[in-house]
């Protein structure tokens, strides 16, 4: 069994960091194919391999699993660290992973995912403070809760990080201040060594295309 992750440049593709930081926390295998993104073929290159016209896709074998977070549970049948093992833990983490998937418009849209970036954000919107004060009470909160095992939000790595770990990596870029506890656990998770794998990895696409002008 062989498993294909196929991802989108990976400078700019948060969804695609999501499922192969949880592969290589798992220490599960994986090929990757990174497709450039915002090409005039880009989406053509991913229907080539995902139904959904987006990445991140993970294929094994010729089955395949579209949508991060649904890869992410699909990796936790095989690894079950990728969730915190107390019941209530995990159900918390569910929901946390839950609420990034589906919400942050504001933040997503203002500060987009740029690896390499280095954009300060001037005059910080009142919807963007808004998401940044929900995501500072809520990795507080885990920490406080949870986070007694390890540095991440439920202590051990788990797959809540790996949702969050674009937004992270959107907060240094943009410069957008967070308090003490969500700055330490940005730390942990930009010293991580798959996330340097993947800034490094960013500087040196396998699929290089200049963007178009
Ligand atoms: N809900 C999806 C979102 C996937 C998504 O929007 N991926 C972007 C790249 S980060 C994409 O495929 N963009 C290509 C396009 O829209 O043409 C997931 O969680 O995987």
């Amino acid at each position: 069994m062989s498993l294909t992750l196929v991802i989108g440049t990976k400078r700019f593709s948060s969804w695609s960091l999501r499922p192969w930081l949880a592969l290589k926390v798992a220490g599960i295998a994986f090929e990757e194919v990174e497709i450039a993104l915002r090409q005039p073929d880009t989406k053509a290159d991913i229907l080539k391999h995902s139904p959904s016209g987006k990445v991140p896709l993970l294929d094994e074998d010729g089955f395949k699993v579209w949508d991060s977070l649904a890869i992410c549970e699909y990796l936790a049948e095989r690894a079950p660290m990728l969730w915190p093992r107390n019941v209530q833990a995990r159900a918390v983490a569910r929901a946390v992973a839950a609420e990034m998937h589906s919400g942050f418009m504001p933040l997503r849209r203002d500060c987009p995912m740029d690896v390499l970036g280095d954009t300060p954000m001037t005059g910080i919107p009142d919807e963007v403070a808004a998401d940044l004060a929900r995501i500072d009470a809520l990795w507080s909160d885990c920490r406080a809760r949870f986070g007694v095992s390890g540095p991440f939000l439920f202590g051990d790595f788990s797959i809540a990080d790996a949702m969050y770990a674009p937004v992270v990596t959107r907060l240094r870029t943009c410069h957008l201040p967070v308090g003490k506890a969500s700055q330490a656990y940005c730390d942990a998770v930009m010293a991580l060594p798959a996330m340097r794998e993947w800034v490094e990895g960013a500087r040196t696409p396998s699929d290089f295309r200049p963007l178009p002008s």
